[in-house]
């Protein structure tokens, strides 16, 4: 049985729970134990602290675990990261306060909870500075003179905004990820099988089905914005010199293209979600 750590409780508990459920794996809410067993796939998942979770995936106590990226990152332990899952998504940023107008860190002191990761950047960037090593509430620390600047996670900007604080740098990207140590042939064979679900799930998320009706001497133009998998699939409506067509289009470049298709001559588009996609 291949066994999995995600978060016991906090902002990627439901997200992880999520995606394993979108792959077909039964698991009950782990609220109040530590350990589960999913119902139909060899899988045991542990319920742990985020920050708990590179270490037991590089020691071997847990096989595979979700973590933000960023955690990964500051603990620096041995596990590698096998896919990005698109949840969790944030940046870890310096922030001065709004009022200053030196933007400057050199010599000055900054408050966080990624010294690590913090004190790379710093040395890469050839800056000295004090870092003040904090748990929690980094935000608060320029207000009560405890620091000059911070560097914490930024999602939505409004712990910012309502610190009256601005961000100057991003130093890094972060969302959640599957991690893995090394793995024996048939712990490695459950995570591939793992694996194709998830990117199955990732894929599907990431795309929209589309049909559409377009008159036959615009179908050549309308196929061109639209790759599909392989290619657009068209089948003859009831109506002479017209044509359904169907295909996939990507989450990214969706409003775009589909202002296209209607500059091209679609009518009656209609957009459906994708509840899996196998390659
Ligand atoms: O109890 P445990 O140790 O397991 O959890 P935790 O309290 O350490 O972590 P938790 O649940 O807060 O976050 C888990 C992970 O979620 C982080 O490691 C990130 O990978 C990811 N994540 C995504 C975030 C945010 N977005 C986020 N906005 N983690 C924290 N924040 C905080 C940030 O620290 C700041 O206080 O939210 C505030 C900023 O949010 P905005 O929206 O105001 O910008
Ligand atoms: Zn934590």
């Amino acid at each position: 049985m291949l066994r999995l750590a995600i978060q016991k409780s906090g902002r990627l508990h439901d997200g992880s729970l999520k995606i394993l459920r979108e792959c077909g794996i039964a698991v009950s809410n782990g609220n109040s134990q530590l350990r589960v067993v999913a119902e139909n796939f060899p899988l045991e998942i542990y319920f742990l602290r985020d920050d708990d979770i590179p270490e037991y995936v590089q020691d071997g106590v847990a096989d595979i675990g979700i973590v933000g990226e960023n955690v990964l990152l500051e603990k620096n332990k041995k596990a590698s990261v096998i896919t990005k899952l698109g949840f969790g998504k944030c940046r870890l940023s310096i922030a001065i306060p709004k009022s200053e107008t030196d933007e400057s860190l050199e010599g000055k002191r900054i408050a966080t909870s990624y010294p690590f990761v913090l004190s790379g950047y710093l040395q890469k960037e050839n800056i000295s500075c004090t870092i003040h090593e904090i748990s929690g509430s980094v935000e608060i620390t320029p207000k009560i003179g405890l620091a000059y600047a911070i560097c914490d996670l930024v999602s939505t900007g409004s712990t910012l905004f309502r610190n009256e604080l601005k961000e100057i740098t991003t130093i890094l990207h972060s969302e959640a990820v599957l991690i893995a140590g090394a793995l024996k042939v048939e712990k490695q064979m459950i995570l591939d099988r793992l694996l194709f679900r998830i990117q199955a799930v990732k894929r599907a998320r990431n795309n929209k089905y589309v049909l559409l009706n377009a008159p036959n001497n615009k179908l050549e133009k309308i196929c061109g914005l639209l790759p599909g998998m392989k290619s657009p699939t068209i089948l003859p409506l009831a109506k002479p010199g017209w044509s359904s067509v169907h295909s996939v289009i990507g989450e990214d470049d969706f409003w775009n293209v589909i202002e296209q298709l209607k500059e091209a001559g679609a009518e009656g588009i209609l957009i459906v979600p994708i509840e899996k996609m196998i390659a």
